[in-house]
């Protein structure tokens, strides 16, 4: 059962050719998904060799299958975890019953909308980070960002099954419209905001791994826990994948640093601008803003949709099945951050509407050990700043804080102080023109632009002057 058919077009580890209604719904999928790839994914590096994990199997060994692949002809497929013999829902009011291995009639359309939102942001993020190729700082850097963007795309394919197989005509037309949207288009944009702001540079995409990728996670693990037991499996297995996803966020911007803090040694100054650095500040601002629009992903502090997503046991909590309360959260209270006045005071309200905040809470805590991390380096190099998440209410446009004004050390300030202010928090046009500037191509094996250090290893043991995309052809 874990092992992945291969011989199949479509891989999977469902069965699929014993269904063949669902094979050739998907198979008429495949080139409407494939001229979607060619004409949203990445600009420029179609015909090129990559170096790139595909999933053999679903057990944690079937990773190591490592070749050179043109991205068109990746193996997109669909891999569901190991099905947990008798599996029971563990939360809400279907506590302890058997898991859904079909959707409940009443939960039809929150299930469809649950599963087309999170399908949304896979082919969202293809789309904000499909010119980046032609500005890579490296080799190693353009293969981890096609992995990631395959990798996405693969869990377009895993929402699509589901919407096949389980919601029959509505689900062909919603897998459809996850093909129609585009990021950041007017008439027609992805559905969650931070899917359509731009990605433009190297900085925004590490930045974009780190806190956008790590909202995935959250929010993979918060399904994996659902009732529905394919939606369980699916994410369970994309959650794999994410793992990779934050490392490239995570160590891309600990590069970024290590960089900074060496010239800031070399050089003697705090202005690495003058020698082609990215200067501690500027990284600051980027985190401020990609840390505030991957905090309104978790949605509204108090959530009716949360609580009812919960009570019918479709979206759990973090580890809902580790925790040790009742899991139906009927009397239990939790704590949330308010606006009072010009200050944030902590309230008490039902646990049950605070779920999307208690999620935001576990994201957070995730967040600040890798912010910790990079700081670990600055301290290091005997470098005397800190970066920091920025408060959770600042620059928000979703929840208590969207109407007001926050500083990122949380005071609700005027707005005549975020106007004059604004500047110091969060990237400027100039700061974003100095990033650009030094978005110029390295594709030399070994080699780095000079705004990055390179990486302490390669990709599954290969050194890191590999030739991780080839794109000349091989002498
Ligand atoms: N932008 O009760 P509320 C990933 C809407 S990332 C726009 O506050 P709820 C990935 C909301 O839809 C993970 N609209 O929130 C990462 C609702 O609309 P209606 C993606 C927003 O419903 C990197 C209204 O506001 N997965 O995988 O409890 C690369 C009030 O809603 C936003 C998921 O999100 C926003 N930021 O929670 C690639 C999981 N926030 O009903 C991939 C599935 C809220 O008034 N989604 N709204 O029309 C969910 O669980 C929930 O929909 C949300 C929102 C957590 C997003
Ligand atoms: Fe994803
Ligand atoms: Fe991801």
């Amino acid at each position: 059962m874990a092992r992945v058919d291969y011989t199949e077009r479509i891989p999977n580890n469902v069965s699929l050719a014993e269904n063949r209604r669902l094979l050739r719904a998907l198979e008429e999928w495949r080139p409407r998904y494939l001229d979607w790839w060619q004409q949203m994914g990445p600009d420029g590096f179609q015909a090129k060799d990559v170096y790139l994990r595909t999933a053999i199997s679903v057990d944690p060994q079937g990773w190591a299958h490592f070749d050179w692949v043109k991205m068109p002809e990746y193996r997109w497929g669909i891999f569901l975890a190991e099905p947990e013999p008798g599996r029971s829902i563990a939360f809400g009011e279907h506590k302890g019953t058997p898991a859904w291995q079909e959707v409940p009639g009443e939960y039809r359309g929150t299930l469809r909308r649950l599963i087309v939102t999170q399908g949304d942001t896979e082919p969202a993020s293809v789309e904000q980070q499909r010119h980046l190729g032609r500005t890579c700082p490296s080799l190693y850097d353009l293969r981890n960002i096609f992995q990631v963007n395959v990798e996405e795309g693969r869990h377009l394919w895993a929402m699509v099954y589901l919407l096949h197989a389980h919601f029959g005509r509505d689900g062909r037309e919603e897998a459809e419209g996850l093909l129609q949207r585009r990021s950041g288009d007017s008439d027609k944009p992805r559905i969650l905001g931070a899917f359509n702001e731009k990605t433009p540079d190297w900085l925004s995409f590490f930045m974009f791994c780190f806190f956008t990728d790590r909202d995935g996670k959250y929010q993979l693990a918060s399904l994996a826990e659902s009732g529905f037991d394919p939606l369980s499996r699916t994410c369970r297995f994309m959650l794999t994948e994410e793992a990779h996803h934050m490392f490239v966020g995570e160590a891309g911007i600990g590069r970024v640093v290590q960089k900074t803090c060496e010239l800031m040694r070399e050089h003697r100054t705090d202005d690495v601008r003058r020698h082609g650095g990215i200067d501690l500040p500027t990284m600051q601002k980027y985190l401020n803003f990609h840390c505030s629009v991957s905090l309104d992903l978790f949605g509204s502090e108090i959530s009716t949709n949360a609580a009812n997503f919960y009570t019918a046991g479709l979206k759990g909590r973090f580890e809902e099945t580790k925790k040790t309360d009742d899991h139906l959260l009927k009397e239990a209270t939790y704590s949330i951050a308010v606006p009072d006045g010009d200050a944030v005071k902590m309230a008490e309200e039902p646990a049950l509407l605070a779920l999307n905040e208690r999620l935001r809470d576990d994201y957070i805590a995730d967040c600040q050990r890798g912010v910790d991390r990079w700081n670990a380096t600055i301290k290091r190099h005997g470098i005397d700043l800190v970066l920091r998440l920025p408060h959770r209410g600042f620059h928000r446009a979703i929840g208590n804080f969207a109407e007001l004004r926050v500083s990122p050390d949380g005071r609700i300030v005027s707005q005549a102080e975020w106007d004059a202010r604004k500047h110091d928090w969060l990237p400027t046009p100039e700061d974003e023109a100095y990033v650009a500037s030094l978005m110029t191509p390295v594709v030399e094996p070994g080699k780095f632009a000079g705004w990055i250090a390179p990486p302490t290893r390669g990709i599954n043991g290969q050194p890191v002057e590999f030739q991780y995309v080839k794109l000349t052809p091989r002498e």
